[in-house]
């Protein structure tokens, strides 16, 4: 197939569709780094299943899941890099999507390597259930991101990422953005939970959240409950504060927790090659 394996001609029509007049803030971005966590967060170290190897989220058991509910926006909008670079797979599509958003959004560079597949058949799902649930706090946090691997310090640095985008009462049933601007990577969302108050607040469809009215947005910006747990817990707050104080340590940090996500359930040999298919058993798409 012509043109196989150009990661960057690939990487140069993500960044073509990011903007996106008509839909949200106007931009892809956010949904896209939404995506590609998704895909990649339902692994579990214990029994070594689930992870960004398979694109699961393309069968009903994974994509019909309701945390995964608006997921299917981000798949549209990369239907058309598929179609154009059909050698690639979609488990490596929707994780460098979401990389190379937030590079585009001023966030950092994200190491990236390709070689995942895709299931083609929904035998080996993970089962719902494993993506975390932002009504909760702290212990649940821990309990779905130890599942993974991830240390405190890793939880937090990656909670960063709520600096884009925003929740949708359709979707979650939240409302509304993090930050003043949802588009652009930044440690604001640190910054604004440290420094603002936030007070609860019952939604018309019985959600609770944590909001602040921006007089200058004339809009309310929120926090899940999960979100405030990171500044009431004593182990996350500490690093709440120093990615508040410090955006480059964030930015390290950051990127190396995201890399780590994307990567969860993929053994690689020294080549980058990845070495274990047999985690896509029922067939995978070389
Ligand atoms: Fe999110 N997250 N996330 N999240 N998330 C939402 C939206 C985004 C959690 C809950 C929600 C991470 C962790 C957690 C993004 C990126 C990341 C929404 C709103 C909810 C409820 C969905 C909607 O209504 O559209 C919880 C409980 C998490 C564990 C603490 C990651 C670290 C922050 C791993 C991560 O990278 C992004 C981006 C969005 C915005 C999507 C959008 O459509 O704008």
């Amino acid at each position: 197939m012509s043109n196989s394996g150009n990661y960057e001609a690939v990487a140069a029509d993500i960044k073509k569709l990011l903007h996106q007049p008509e839909y949200d803030d106007g931009s892809a971005g956010p949904v896209l780094v939404r995506l590609a966590w998704h895909s990649a967060g339902t692994y579990d170290a214990e029994t070594d299943t689930g992870g960004s190897n398979g694109a699961g989220m393309r069968y009903e058991a994974e994509g019909g899941d309701p945390a995964n509910a608006g997921l299917q926006h981000a798949r549209t909008f990369l239907e058309p890099v598929k179609e154009k670079h059909p050698w690639l797979t979609y488990a490596d599509l929707w994780t460098l999507a979401g990389i190379i958003a937030i590079k585009e959004m001023d966030g950092p560079t994200i190491p990236w390597k390709p070689g995942r597949t895709d299931y083609v058949d929904d035998s080996k799902l993970p089962p719902r259930g494993r993506l975390p649930d932002g009504a909760q706090g702290a212990d649940h946090v821990r309990f779905i991101f130890y599942r993974m691997g991830f240390n405190d310090q890793e939880i937090v640095a990656l909670s960063g990422a709520h600096n884009l985008g925003r929740t949708h009462k359709d979707r979650s049933g939240f409302h509304g953005p993090w930050v003043p601007n949802p588009t652009r990577f930044s440690n604001q969302y640190f910054r604004l939970m440290v420094e603002l108050e936030w007070k609860p607040k019952t939604l018309d469809n019985g959600v609770k959240q944590f909001v602040h009215y921006d007089e200058d947005l004339d809009e309310e910006l929120m926090m899940l409950p999960s979100d405030l747990a990171l500044i009431q817990d004593k182990e996350f707050a500490p690093w709440v504060k120093k990615y508040a104080a410090d955006k480059e340590l964030f930015y390290r940090d950051f990127s190396a927790a995201f890399a780590k996500l994307v990567e969860l359930g993929i053994k690689r040999d020294e080549s980058g090659k990845i070495v274990n298919a047999d985690n896509v058993k029922g067939g995978y798409i070389s």
